[in-house]
């Protein structure tokens, strides 16, 4: 049984990852070549290749993913202040230097793509990456070194890189190092394990001038009880059975989709923006 449905013996599925074969009532699964993803989501919340979840609001220029020996190309995410406190962070621009860093492509948040900070129209093909705009909402970018981007735009920028297992082990920065264990995500370029998300956030800095971050572990709905009821009304639909949400909770669990989505509701100066992007 899987999901809620019967197989029989000797019945096969296969997903993105694996292989399985229904054998006396267990499945034995066989391992496929398997992509990794790392989003950038809420302006804050980073889920790294390995599945590391950690929340950090920056203030700089980051290193999102390089590779660990080749340095030809390279992600960079811009985290900034983006409400009346700094403890709330936007996502303001992804950028992609490749061809040996002679090209820069800025996304900004408000969708205008720059190429060497020229406006380029979509969509834009070169032999090294090839952007599109399949909606209003969302661009896609592909390159030919096995990277691919979908860039949210609304209601908020987020970002969600996906990586081919060829690069398994080769990489590294804040969507960590894809080598398969969530274990070792905080580590440096200088090879230490950092323990916090701060402290390893602040190392992949990509402008020296930008002052280190702090680890902020308060709750924001602790702070105002109206958008915690706010936030817990909706976001609560996450969790509830008989919504639309809950015929996915066999295949995913929502403990965490509800957490972050609190955070982001009580935490963000523009509640809804913030909600929607969540759910
Ligand atoms: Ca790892």
């Amino acid at each position: 049984k899987l999901h809620g449905r019967l197989y029989s013996p000797g019945q096969k599925i296969t997903n993105d990852c694996e292989d399985c074969v229904c054998n006396a009532g267990r499945w034995v699964c066989k391992d496929l070549p398997c992509p990794g993803t790392c989003a950038l989501e809420g302006g804050s919340h980073i889920t790294t290749f390995d599945g590391k979840k950690f929340t950090f609001h920056g203030d700089c220029y980051y290193v999102l993913s390089k590779g660990d020996h080749n340095d030809s190309h390279a992600l960079l995410g811009e985290l900034a202040p983006c409400g009346s406190s700094d403890k709330q962070t936007c996502l303001k621009s992804v950028v992609l230097v490749t061809d040996r860093k002679k090209d820069v492509v800025a996304f900004r948040a408000d969708g205008r793509v720059l190429l060497n900070e020229l406006e380029v129209h979509l969509p834009h093909v070169t032999a090294s990456f090839s952007i599109f705009q399949p909606s209003s909402y969302h661009i896609i970018v592909d390159t030919a070194f096995s990277l691919r981007l979908q860039i949210q735009l609304v209601p908020v920028m987020q970002l969600y890189v996906t990586l081919d297992q060829a690069s398994q082990g080769q990489v590294q920065g804040l969507c960590g190092n894809f080598n398969g264990l969530e274990s070792d995500d905080f580590r440096t370029a200088s090879g230490l394990v950092e323990a916090t998300g701060a402290s390893f956030a602040n190392t992949w800095k990509a402008q020296s001038s930008c002052h280190d971050k702090l680890d902020w572990l308060d709750d924001p709905c602790s702070l105002n009880i109206e958008s915690a009821n706010y936030a817990e009304h909706w976001c609560s639909l996450l969790k509830k059975t008989e919504t639309p949400f809950s015929k996915c909770h066999s295949a995913v669990d929502p403990s965490e989709y509800y957490k972050r989505c609190k955070y982001d509701t009580c935490n963000c100066a523009n509640s809804e923006d913030c909600l929607c992007a969540a759910l």
